[in-house]
């Protein structure tokens, strides 16, 4: 099956990201079954080929890349089976590899059960197991709020899988299962209750994987996916530290895989930050993050981007040691809507410092990027970003301190209407913004209560990818 109603990449749109992955057209959301087989890096994905919104049954789509940057689109993957236990959509799930057979599991829906699907060597042929739905409804006397999202991996004995649930009233949950061979699954316990006060009612997406010497459970939730890190043991989880992936408010559903030389990375979906109308006129929705590759420094989970981005590098300019007074100031050799910005500031006595970027020439439009040390808090603000009355406006951010003599190190990627910042490698913020002028591509430095001091300060016309 191939991905139909496709017209041509809208390369002449001035919102669609070049430079990350996308489908050709219509409507994306999760990142589904990430696997690097063969060599090779496999991403499935939540896509409805035939409109760009949420109002049809799922299908999995599916790429392939050899470098993480370039991909090359293939035929849908899964779509759903009229009269099938899949039949309104096959949802978010994994694929790993049962002894040389890449085996997917995912939700099949309405209601909500989990399925098995078996694929040729090429991973483009997938065929459903008969005996779908392998699970077909939550562990009797749980009162969940819902029942999806496999995650599943193998230990010594047996394969494993979480799925996102909640209990209600209590918590989400990402509930426990064991099977010997993917077919046939016991139920064990919850690996993990949350608080539905603080973390909801329902977890979406678990991702269970070990790290370093620890664990780390994601969960996805109140529109951000969260972070748990801590010790299994004998099947049981205990974690110590909680945090978030993201702070932008635009990053969800976030799936790791391991590749070839161990490395843990991470994709996530980067949902659209305008209204219905928008979107459908756009013909296209949802971004793919860049992959981030994950690591755990003492209590806190690292991100970094992966270094395949710097095949996207293009024309630079580079400034040195200089300080920014309270004010802004304009950085005139760099501009543009597609850019990678690297800086390294020493926040000295200012309470607060920033980088605006999509930057109108008379200020009616930016985006703020900006870190109080005061505070211990970094943020981006999308407020005045557009004139355009279409979009989502809002401030995203969270707690980020630095360390004694830490610099303030930021890497930003500019595409389009996608920004991702990662911070000190600790902190990422994603949002999407969508200015109305073409010219909006100034970058400035700003600084409020005292003078920062920029030792390095780089930026790099970020490269289409080649996608198609
Ligand atoms: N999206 C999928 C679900 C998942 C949600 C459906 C998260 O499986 O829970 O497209 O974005």
């Amino acid at each position: 099956m191939s991905s139909s109603n496709a017209p041509s990449l809208q390369t002449a749109d001035p919102h669609r990201p070049l430079s990350h992955f996308m489908p050709p057209a219509n409507w994306m959301n999760d990142p589904n079954g990430p696997i690097f087989w063969k060599g090779r890096h496999h991403l499935f994905y939540q896509h409805n080929p035939k409109e760009a919104w949420f109002s049809g049954p799922m299908c999995w789509g599916h790429a392939v890349s050899d470098d993480l940057v370039n991909w090359t689109h293939l035929p849908i993957a899964l779509a759903p089976t009229p009269g099938g236990p899949d039949k309104d959509g096959c949802w978010t799930g994994s694929a790993v590899d049962n002894n040389g057979v890449p085996t997917i599991m995912y939700t099949g829906v309405h209601p909500e059960v989990q399925c098995v699907a078996t694929g040729g060597d090429d991973l483009v042929k997938w065929q459903k197991h008969p005996a779908n739905p392998v699970i077909a409804q939550p562990p009797p006397g749980l009162d969940v709020t819902g029942f999806r999202d496999p995650c599943v991996w193998r230990e010594d004995d047996a394969w494993y899988v979480v799925i996102g649930s909640g209990i209600k009233g209590e918590g989400g949950a990402a509930l426990f299962y064991r099977s010997p061979d993917l077919i046939s699954w016991e139920y064990l316990h919850p690996l993990l209750v949350g608080q539905k006060e603080s973390t909801g009612e329902m977890w979406e997406c678990p991702d269970f994987f070990p790290l370093g010497d620890k664990h780390v459970l994601l969960v996805s939730v109140l529109g951000t996916t969260l972070y748990f890190i801590g010790t299994y043991r004998n099947h049981r989880f205990y974690p110590e530290i909680q945090g978030n992936t993201d702070f932008g408010g635009s990053f969800y559903a976030a799936k790791s895989y391991l590749d070839g030389s161990g490395r843990r990375i991470l994709w996530g979906w980067i949902w659209e930050g305008r209204n219905e109308n928008a979107v459908r006129a756009a013909g296209w929705a949802g971004v793919m993050s860049f992959p981030r590759i994950l690591g755990i420094d003492g209590s806190v989970l690292t991100m970094e981007p992966a270094p395949e981005l710097l095949a996207l590098r293009g024309a630079s300019e580079k400034f040195e040691d200089f300080a920014v007074a309270p004010g802004e100031m304009l950085l005139d050799r760099i501009s543009g809507d597609s850019l990678e910005i690297s800086a390294e500031i020493d926040p000295g006595s200012a309470e607060e410092v920033g980088l605006k970027v999509f930057c109108a020439p008379d200020g009616s439009e930016e985006t703020i990027i900006a870190f109080n040390q005061a505070e211990g808090r970094i943020w981006v603000n999308r407020e005045r970003s557009s004139l355009s009355p279409d979009v989502h406006r809002s401030v995203n951010g969270g707690p980020f301190k630095l360390n004694e003599g830490e610099n303030l190190n930021l890497r930003v990627f500019l595409d389009k209407s996608v920004v991702e910042v990662f911070a000190n490698r600790r902190a990422c913020l994603t949002t999407r913004v969508y200015p109305s002028r073409r010219d909006s591509v100034h970058v400035k430095l700003t600084a409020s209560g005292g003078t920062a001091r920029v030792s390095r300060l780089e930026a790099w016309k970020l490269l289409p990818a080649r996608i198609e």
